[in-house]
């Protein structure tokens, strides 16, 4: 692998600033605990640990055997640097106190989804882990600690175990992505300076919920639809995996938008997905990549957290389509 380099010499050259040495240490226990995780991901059902567990996570959903051992994993393997003095999951209620002989080194929150798109686990489609890194104000963080606005992040990234593992992040100076070689159990440099293409034909959406959305929602995806004939003039294609890691970074990749907006059935919810874990890493990676992600009324960013499992709307993608889906919304645009 000569022609590329490894994570951790791309850390060691590029992650600079006061943040330095914690994020190249953090980041490296991370990449770590992914590997570990694509390792139990990859035995599939020859490890039997597909099944269903009788337990629930905090957002009322059955747990697989897959989501308990990579949140173990997660947590277990990111307390080694000293850096990290608390975590929060998406599978467990509450905030993760990191003991003090392992925190003696920094303050810095970890928050993450360990295993996003579960549910697809079953059916060998692809799934990723999602992770979020704040600065702490407290040695002994408390839940209000957590409770900051996406802009405060000092990195974010996702771990995708699709048709090979990948690791993409960004430390606020744009998005890199690297591919696990599995012979040598290296992360290796191989996406560069990732953007996100400003148009795109492509939209990725559940349409079961159609009859579910708000107008503005249903006249984007009518238009879409519409192509050629309709005014956007231009076809557009569709894609739904179920698995948002996967959808964004199709649109990291080659363009596109991804939707889970609010609608009737989520109107009390707040939306699908989870703020502090999902919509903002996932909004920081694609903003540093060119994009734009927004609620529909505001940058999702910007979006105040008042709660650890709070859910907002989330569209995210190619900028220009994304300012329609905004410009839909504040009614700017008139039919
Ligand atoms: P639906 C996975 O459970 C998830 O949180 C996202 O990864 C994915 O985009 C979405 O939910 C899928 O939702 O309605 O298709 O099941």
């Amino acid at each position: 692998m000569a022609e590329h380099i490894t994570i951790t010499e791309f850390l060691l050259k590029h992650v600079t600033g006061e943040h330095s040495l914690a994020l190249t240490s953090m980041l490296k226990d991370i990449a770590d605990a992914c590997k570990k995780i694509a390792l139990a991901i990859d035995q599939g059902a020859l490890a039997g640990n597909m099944g269903s567990l009788a337990s629930e996570n905090v957002q009322g959903e059955v747990q697989k055997a897959l989501d308990v051992i990579t949140n173990d994993i997660f947590i277990e393997t990111n307390q080694q640097s000293g850096y990290v003095a608390g975590m929060a999951s998406e599978e467990m209620d509450d905030i993760i106190q990191i003991a003090e002989p392992q925190r003696q080194k920094g303050q810095y929150l970890l928050l993450f989804d360990p295993l996003d798109g579960s549910s697809n686990v079953n059916v060998n489609i692809s799934v990723g882990t999602i992770f979020s890194i704040l600065k702490s104000a407290n040695a002994k963080p408390v839940l209000a600690d957590f409770l900051q606005a996406g802009t405060e992040q000092i990195c974010a990234g996702y771990a995708l175990y699709g048709t090979s593992t990948m690791l993409v992040l960004t430390t606020g100076h744009g998005v890199n992505g690297f591919t696990l070689d599995v012979a040598s159990g290296e992360f290796y440099l191989s996406h560069p300076e990732i953007k996100v293409p400003v148009d795109t034909q492509e939209f990725a959406i559940n349409m079961s919920n159609y009859r579910f959305w708000q107008e503005p929602v249903q006249r984007y995806i009518d238009e879409c639809l519409q192509g050629a004939e309709g005014i956007r003039k231009k076809d557009f294609n569709m894609r739904w995996v179920a698995s948002m890691v996967a959808e964004v970074h199709r649109i990291l990749v080659r363009g596109g938008v991804f939707m889970y907006p609010i609608d009737s059935k989520l109107q009390l919810k707040g939306g699908k997905l989870r703020l502090m874990y999902e919509a903002n890493p996932m909004s920081f990676i694609i903003e540093q990549a060119g994009g734009a992600a927004t609620t529909g009324i505001q940058r999702i960013l910007e979006v105040h957290s008042n709660a650890l499992h709070q859910r907002v709307p989330v569209m995210m993608g190619s900028r220009k389509e994304i300012e329609r889906i905004a410009a839909y919304h504040s009614k700017k645009i008139a039919h």
